[in-house]
């Protein structure tokens, strides 16, 4: 059995400061450090949001659009965003406390301007594949551990996709915070995932 660790979007605009920060959010990193070096996993990848400017969930888009907001595009639900994590802004690097020499590979996700990206496996219709699973497959890894931002969101729809990719699936609550863009989503979410199968630890 080998052992996966996914940083999930651990970057400059999901942290205190950033164009969308997650409350809280720079508590995960001293634990996600803790992990990393560790010596327990055999494969370490981070996610990466990656987004063109002008991408189709930032509420800037859209005449009227309000963040925070849900709203459809293409056939999907889509809360708006704030702009972030644009592609080469320092909002999107990930946080210079990680150790990228420890990382195996980093999968950047959201780049489709016309459709959101949660999870670090699939775009949320799930037409396009980031090539994640079949990483970790070729690595013989049965079993992921999923940390970091947000929660809510794209820790969450990892975590759901690793399940559904087959993986054996633990998110560290420790080492992840959520958006909260209504109070209790953390701990919907949380359900969600128990439900399928995740080990919430
Ligand atoms: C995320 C909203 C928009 C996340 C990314 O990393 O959870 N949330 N883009
Ligand atoms: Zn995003």
């Amino acid at each position: 059995m080998r052992h996966a660790l996914l940083l999930v979007d651990l970057q400059h605009d999901f942290l205190p400061g950033g164009a969308l920060a997650v409350a809280d959010g720079d508590a995960v990193l001293a634990p996600a450090l803790r992990h990393i070096e560790s010596g327990r996993y055999d494969v370490i990848v981070a996610t990466q949001d990656w987004h063109p400017p002008g991408h189709e969930s930032f509420a800037s888009a859209h005449a009227g659009g309000e963040v925070g907001t849900l709203t459809e595009l293409h056939g999907l639900p889509q809360v708006l965003w704030p702009d972030h994590c644009v592609q080469g802004s320092r909002g999107a690097e990930l946080h210079p406390s990680l150790p990228l020499d420890r990382i195996d590979a980093i999968f950047q996700k959201g780049t489709d301007p016309t459709v959101d990206s949660y999870s670090g496996f699939f775009d949320n219709g799930r037409r396009h594949d980031t090539g994640l699973s079949a990483f970790l497959r070729d690595r013989q890894v049965t079993r992921v551990t999923v940390l970091g931002l947000a929660t809510d969101y794209c820790v969450k729809w990892t975590a759901l996709d690793a399940r559904s990719e087959g993986f054996d699936v633990r998110l560290l609550t420790e080492a992840s915070r959520g958006v909260e863009l209504n109070p209790g989503d953390v701990e919907r979410a949380l359900g969600e995932l128990r439900a399928a199968g995740v080990e919430v630890v």
